[in-house]
């Protein structure tokens, strides 16, 4: 019966001229990555204090990982019941430590993500590794790497240097390019007085972080962007401008776009074939913002769409770099990674189903009239048959029975944690 339904879809997409089993294949290889900090509200493993860098986690839903353990598990969990090749994205608060062993962030070295490196190896997939400028007690007045203060700024500069030893290690281990995402949430919450000074420590510092030596062909740095955040609403130091500026200036450096650090009107997608003009490659971090950057779940809305559209019809899908970075505590978190991860999987699939060549002809031969009308024709495609089945060939759950899974998961594991 499923297949019947499949293969009766599949005729329907071949006549506007899609190829479904090619759209099935290429999906199957493009590497998505699945952020680890949704699984323990990003608290990691190294400090006890609060979450800091002006973003949030909300909600106290049962089951949070407490442990490396915990974690790896509730990852495996998530992996089995999302299609497609994924990544994990690590943060450098996830180091984990021997018991009573203390090494502090501008110290920690790639032993400390050797348990990692056999979870992505068990799985077979490579690791994004992200430097944690945030929820530590060295971030002094919210600062880092824009610090006036040179002892904290170098603390933070040789932080940034150790994760790109670690970054070289997940690659070497793997076999797969490591995407290393700086994020620093320095700000203001209020009107500055100087703005100038902090962009200038931010981008000496970055700059000397990049003199730790690396392949370039292993790790992919990258610098993300944002408006604002939570108490530092005035300025933020690593403004779209900025960020584009130094990755454009700096060799081998990716711009990095977290479609939430943007005004609301603003759109990613419309960003992506823009950068891609000038970049050879980019990263996105896919989130979800409701009126902020509030790191909702993924859902297949129309921007995550737009998003997927860009990429598969730039015929970027190797030069973009992919991960995932919402987080949600109100409810249960592996739902949240795998609603997330299938939403994507989904966006992709949809734009891998589109007549893209066909539909640029007709905006090339301005026959406008006859592009709206197909383009919304094609909302009601079959594309549930074809997203089954490529659920079957992945061998996860091609429909809602995945939740009584984590249902059965919450009642055996996570309801036993406190
Ligand atoms: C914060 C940035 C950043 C973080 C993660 C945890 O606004 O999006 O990427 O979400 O590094
Ligand atoms: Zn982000």
């Amino acid at each position: 019966m499923a297949n019947e339904r499949f293969e009766s879809a599949k005729i329907e997409y071949e006549n506007i001229g899609v190829d479904v089993e090619a759209a099935i294949n290429r999906l199957m290889n493009v590497p998505v990555s699945m952020h680890c900090w949704q699984g323990d509200d990003v608290k990691g493993f190294d400090q006890d204090g609060p979450l800091t860098g002006g973003i949030q986690t909300t909600g106290n839903y049962l089951g949070k990982s407490r442990t490396p353990e915990e974690l790896m598990a509730d990852m495996d969990k998530a992996m089995s019941l999302i299609p497609g090749k994924k990544k994990i994205n690590l943060h450098a608060s996830y180091a984990i430590f021997e018991e009573g062993e203390v090494v502090d962030r501008d110290k920690i070295e790639p032993k400390h993500f050797k348990k990692w490196v056999d979870f992505a190896k068990e799985h077979n997939v490579g690791i994004d590794f992200n430097p944690t400028f945030f929820s530590h007690p060295k971030v002094k007045d919210g600062l880092t790497l824009t610090s006036p203060d040179e002892e904290t700024r170098k603390f933070w500069i040789e932080h940034g240097k150790a994760c790109i030893r670690i970054a070289q290690y997940f690659a070497e281990e793997t076999g797969i390019p490591c995407v290393m995402n700086i994020w620093i949430g320095d700000g203001f919450k209020d009107v500055p007085a100087d703005r100038m000074g902090p962009r200038q420590r931010y981008k000496d510092s970055i700059e000397k972080i990049l003199e730790q030596p690396y392949d370039k062909s292993k790790v992919k740095i990258c610098v993300e962007s944002k408006v604002f955040g939570i108490g530092v609403e005035s300025y933020t130091a690593g403004s779209a401008e900025f960020t584009l500026s130094f990755a454009a200036s700096h060799e081998g450096c990716l711009p990095l776009m977290d479609n939430g650090h943007y005004h609301p009107t603003e759109l990613v997608s419309d960003k992506i074939p823009a950068l891609l003009c000038y970049y050879p490659e980019i990263a996105l971090h896919i989130t979800r913002g409701v009126r902020w950057d509030s790191d909702h779940v993924l859902l297949l809305d129309d921007e995550t769409k737009e998003i997927a559209k860009e990429i598969v019809r730039c015929n970027a899908l190797d030069r973009v770099y992919m991960a995932l970075d919402y987080f949600d505590a109100s409810i249960n978190r592996i739902s949240a990674w795998v609603v997330g991860m299938r939403s994507w999987q989904k966006a992709l699939l949809n734009a891998m189903l589109m007549p893209n060549e066909a539909l640029k002809k007709l905006q090339n031969e301005s026959r406008f009239t006859e592009l709206m009308a197909i383009q919304e024709e094609l909302k009601t495609m079959p594309f549930g048959d074809i997203w089954k089945e490529y659920c079957r060939r992945c061998g996860v759950d091609e429909d809602i029975t995945w939740f009584t899974k984590v249902t059965e998961y919450e009642n055996q594991v996570l309801s036993k944690r406190n």
